[in-house]
């Protein structure tokens, strides 16, 4: 039975038929009914006598302990619970960029038994008013200087917003909560939850439509911490983990605060992560830990020298398809194998991924320990290794949509169907071959964008490059590359020309890109996923010089 006092989420969630089958097969997922996530990943530690271990870092000096978080911890839910009223179950929202404040205030809304709604600094009044509307969130806490678009969308909300503006924490800092932390020197008892209440919203970084919300419980949080991490990244209590994802990517989540915090590690919180800032904190830091996406390790390669003298030791790629030339070119650059792994926000976090070692370019991995995966046809019936189908999962964690119709199309059959074309090898390998919407079929052909596109990155003019199919009267759909060129090399027709020949050379001939355009960059997501339908609805072209 929930604890929560505010059942907005228990009342909330997809009728249980419609739910994935949960496994909980290994020692590690047996998880108590009552069961409060942060005080595992947080007192525990500080219990077990290694409160003084580093746990968080900043540029410009900043470094908390162990017990430093906690008390910024302790203040906060005080201040959420005795000044403003936080009941369990309620939504807060978050928004700011990653930093220690932001760590602190999703583990005091855990802690105090609400229930964390992060936002990308990167989105705008619309899309928060949707996210406000869709949670009905009452309170907020955020990064003074991301306040406005916030104010702008709580402006026409359904319901009031109690916004508090935080800066650093420090009491002098002039911010509203960070003054009212100072008044709360107390410890805090954490809410004594239910293993299965909710204490995550996550919203999907889906490209079209109303934002769906996946809910996520404690045991959930605790789950993605004992697969993923223990069994294929498997971090150590002195690694440093930093990288680029936000915190309200639960790629970001995971990688820079919970997994971290499961192990006792510590981790370096980034606001700017352009490769030059990524290269500095890595370098200044001793981070060995590196989670970010695969253009941007494209990207660092340039700082191979650099990277090569730092103590990095463990890159993980995830949130797009990792091509076989940057898997290649990052070994190349740093002498370090890349962890490829594929996970969604509904999953939580990875569920399939190879280690270095188990690495095989072109493969996403095998399946994580914990989890489940097949390839299926459209009647959900498992196909054999080599053939292409659908990619089915169920595990420990799996989708739950607040309050959603596609519940019925991410789950079918117990199955989480992730929306992914994929094929199993012989070995149990899963080999990626695209969303199952970005299929192109041409002249009978089914052909998959992205080994499209990892045949054009292996030309050494080209730095990024998006891959769809477009109407064609004779062939039904022909592939269509948009090229983004290295620094020095200028579109032509010739080039052009050029790359066409190089993308036949390398892959089957039917392949290759029958039109392409030379872009200055791709259009992404918040998430740095390319979004294809804006490819599609790029304005006509001038004229190719
Ligand atoms: C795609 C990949 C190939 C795939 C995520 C790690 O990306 C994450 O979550 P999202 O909900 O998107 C999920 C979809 O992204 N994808 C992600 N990783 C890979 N495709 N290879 C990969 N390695 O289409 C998937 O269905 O934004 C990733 C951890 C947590 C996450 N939320």
């Amino acid at each position: 039975m929930t604890a929560a006092v505010d059942t907005f989420a228990r009342d909330r969630l997809p009728p249980p038929g419609q739910l994935p089958e949960f496994l909980f097969e290994t020692p590690e997922l047996q998880f108590p009914p009552r069961l409060n996530c942060v005080v595992e990943l947080l007192d525990r530690r500080i219990a077990a006598g290694e409160g003084g271990r580093p746990c968080l870092l900043a540029p410009g000096g900043l470094r908390w302990s162990y017990a430093d978080l906690r008390e910024r911890v302790d203040r906060i839910a005080q201040v959420l619970v005795r000044e403003l009223g936080l009941r369990p179950g309620q939504r807060v929202l978050l928004r700011a960029p990653n930093t220690p404040m932001m760590a602190a205030c999703w583990l005091a809304v855990v802690k105090a038994g609400g229930i964390a709604v992060p936002t990308m600094p990167l989105l705008r009044a619309v899309e928060l008013r949707a996210i406000l509307a869709k949670a009905q969130v009452g309170l907020a806490l955020c990064d003074r200087r991301l306040a406005e678009e916030l104010a702008a969308a709580a402006d026409d909300a359904p319901q009031p917003l109690r916004c508090l503006l935080f800066a650093t924490g420090e009491p002098d800092s002039g911010a509203e909560l960070d003054a009212a932390m100072a008044r709360h020197p107390e410890p805090f008892e954490a809410f004594d939850s239910a293993a299965d209440d909710t204490c995550l919203l996550a919203f999907t970084s889906g490209t079209t439509g109303v934002p769906k919300a996946t809910m996520h419980f404690h045991r959930d949080i605790l789950a993605a911490c004992a697969c993923w991490p223990r069994h294929v990244l498997r971090p150590r209590a002195d690694d440093v983990f930093a990288g680029s994802p936000p915190l309200a990517f639960t790629f970001g989540l995971g990688g820079l605060l919970l997994f971290p915090l499961s192990v006792g590690a510590s981790v370096l919180l980034l606001e700017r992560v352009t490769p030059a800032d990524l290269v500095q904190g890595i370098v200044e830091h001793g981070v060995t830990t590196l989670f970010t996406a695969p253009t941007s390790y494209r990207n660092l390669a340039a700082f191979g020298a650099q990277l090569r003298a730092s103590a990095l030791r463990q890159c993980v790629s995830a949130g797009e398809a990792l091509p076989a030339a940057t898997r290649q070119l990052w070994r190349e650059a740093t002498g370090i194998e890349l962890i490829d792994g594929i996970g969604s926000t509904e999953l939580l976090h990875i569920f399939i991924s190879a280690d270095e070692r188990e690495a095989r370019p072109g493969a996403t991995g095998k399946v994580v320990p914990g989890y489940r995966a097949c390839v299926v046809d459209e009647a959900l019936r498992p196909l054999p290794p080599g053939e292409v189908g659908r990619l089915a999962v169920k595990g420990p964690t799996g989708c739950r949509y607040l309050d959603d119709e596609r519940q019925r199309q991410y789950v079918q059959g117990g199955w989480n169907l992730t929306g992914d074309a994929y094929r199993m090898d012989a070995d149990g390998y899963f080999h990626y071959q695209a969303r199952t919407d970005d299929l192109i079929v041409s002249a009978g052909y089914n052909i998959a964008a992205p080994e499209v596109e990892g045949a054009l990155l292996l030309h050494p003019a080209v730095a990024e490059c998006g891959v769809i199919g477009v109407g064609d009267e004779a062939r039904g759909q022909i592939v269509k590359a948009f090229v983004v060129l290295r620094p020095g090399h200028a579109p032509s027709a010739a080039l052009a020309a050029e790359l066409q020949a190089f993308v036949r050379s390398q892959i089957a001939p039917y392949k290759y890109p029958r039109a392409l355009r030379f872009i200055a960059a791709l259009p992404r997501t918040g998430t740095g996923k390319i979004q294809r339908f804006r490819l599609r609805d790029l304005p006509e072209e001038d004229p190719q010089p």
